[in-house]
């Protein structure tokens, strides 16, 4: 995370800087105490809610507290916060205290030796919650901006089943649009030019979906992972639309780790793309990702300083995934994509899907999770996803169909029936900028 824009936030933000004295050094070698830094995020935590309320409010809970380096008597830190969701009364907030400064502290430099970090050591990450009872707020509290500024409406019987929590959580629509594997065959309506793709995602854009999963494509449609073919894509969809573009590092089966990184190569780099974390049979293909490839793909994303998602295609990538985000191989926060039934892989389960979300969640890690689904599976699971509080994908690049038998006219039909059904469900659909925020992208 290169500190401050990856962390930026449209909602809330702020930053104190002060240096560490001996007083603070609470441990041997002058070591300062780790809850040093949560009394700092208790004072970012009070300055975001006195500029966003007018009220000092109140820290309720953390949710995940992260030491990752030590702080020493004399560093200089830097405790950045933001606040990531606004309910009635709670503030979401996440803060990351960096080390920007400190003494050298090697044998045989003088104790005044100081050097500056460049990049900032991250020390701690955390994220919790504070409220600010109604009668307190002092300031009229904006909402993350979201689309459909009215409350959605709740016309489906089942909505009133979903939890406030659960629609509280604005739901980032990903379009595939493209793809690597589907032909005009198969439908007619896969795009292939820069234009076609470009024109695609602004549709998708305007149906609701706020983040274009990215592959490319040669005029007559052939798999490329050239970079200059990307450059003149994401020109095209820049001249359109605002949407996130998550670029592929998986491309096509068969494709070499070098092939399949050269997006990465553009600069500016791409806000995101995917890191697959494991190898599943492909229909009748083998996808290769070895543990060393991976890592380093990972690596070639973050020093791209593109934000990861995780390609999950097994209940052991996960916990791959999980390990890359625990070997600081990730820019946090993790954020998890869920792909089934994959010929050869992972079949389409409410239970799979339950149980990983469940390890996720018990991993302790900050995350978001997303659904993708192959073919007649897209529909019912990215819904089950809606219902569970996830994120979702549809496009061309998983499913060709509309319904049983009706070939979609393009991707955007299926992000305006996912969008019409979120609506029902009572869960606001995230435009780019909120997605970007949720992401924790820098913003554009
Ligand atoms: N075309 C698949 C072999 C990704 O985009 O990262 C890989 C894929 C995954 O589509
Ligand atoms: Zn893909």
């Amino acid at each position: 995370m290169t500190p401050p824009n990856k962390f930026q936030t449209s909602i809330e933000s702020c930053t104190i800087r002060l240096r560490m004295s001996s007083h603070d050094a609470h441990y041997a070698g002058e070591l300062v105490d780790g809850a040093r830094m949560l009394a700092l995020f208790g004072d970012v935590a009070t300055e975001l809610l006195i500029r966003h309320d007018g009220d000092e409010g109140l820290f309720r809970a953390y949710d995940s507290i992260e030491f990752l380096a030590p702080v020493f008597a004399g560093d200089y830190i830097e405790a950045y916060g933001e606040i990531v969701e606004v309910g009635r009364t709670s503030r979401k907030m996440r803060f990351e205290a960096r080390k920007v400064m400190g003494n050298v502290r090697k044998p045989g430099a003088p104790a005044s030796a100081s050097e500056l970090y460049d990049p900032p050591i991250v020390v701690t990450r955390a994220s919790g919650t504070c409220v600010v009872p109604l009668d307190l707020q002092r300031k009229r509290a904006e909402a993350p901006r979201l689309e459909g500024g009215a409350p959605p409406r709740l016309t489906h019987t089942e909505s009133k089943a979903l939890p406030p929590h659960v629609q509280a959580k604005p739901l980032i629509v990903t379009a595939a649009i493209v793809g690597a594997e589907v032909t005009r065959a198969q439908n007619p309506h896969v795009p292939f030019t820069p234009d076609e793709i470009a024109e695609e995602a602004r549709r998708c854009r305007e149906a609701g979906a706020s983040v274009i999963h990215l592959h490319a494509r040669t005029d007559d449609g052939r798999s490329t992972q050239e970079k200059e073919r990307y450059r003149a894509i994401i020109e095209a969809i820049r001249a359109r639309t605002d949407v996130v573009i998550q670029v592929t590092t998986g491309g096509a089966v068969g494709m070499s780790i070098e092939e399949r990184c050269q997006p990465l190569l553009l600069r500016p780099a791409p806000e995101m793309a995917t890191l697959n974390c494991g190898t599943i049979n492909f229909g009748d293909d083998v996808f290769v990702n070895t543990r060393k490839e991976i890592r380093d793909v990972a690596t070639r994303i973050f020093e791209s300083g593109a934000v990861p998602e995780c390609e999950v295609y097994e209940v052991g990538h996960l916990d791959e995934a999980i390990t890359l985000h625990k070997e600081h191989r990730l820019s946090p926060p993790l954020h998890v994509q869920f792909v089934l039934g994959v010929p050869g892989a992972m079949g389409a389960r409410e239970s799979t899907l339950r149980f990983m979300v469940q390890e996720l969640e018990a991993s302790g890690i900050e995350h978001s999770w997303g659904v993708a689904a192959v073919g007649r599976f897209q529909r019912p699971l990215t819904e089950l996803a809606v219902r569970m509080g996830g994120h979702a994908r549809v496009g061309l690049e998983d499913n060709i169909y509309l319904d049983k038998g009706v070939i979609a006219q393009g991707s955007a039909p299926l992000v305006e029936r996912l969008v019409r059904y979120a609506d029902q469900m009572g869960r606001r659909v995230a435009d780019p900028a909120a997605a970007r925020t949720l992401l924790g992208l820098s913003s554009r």
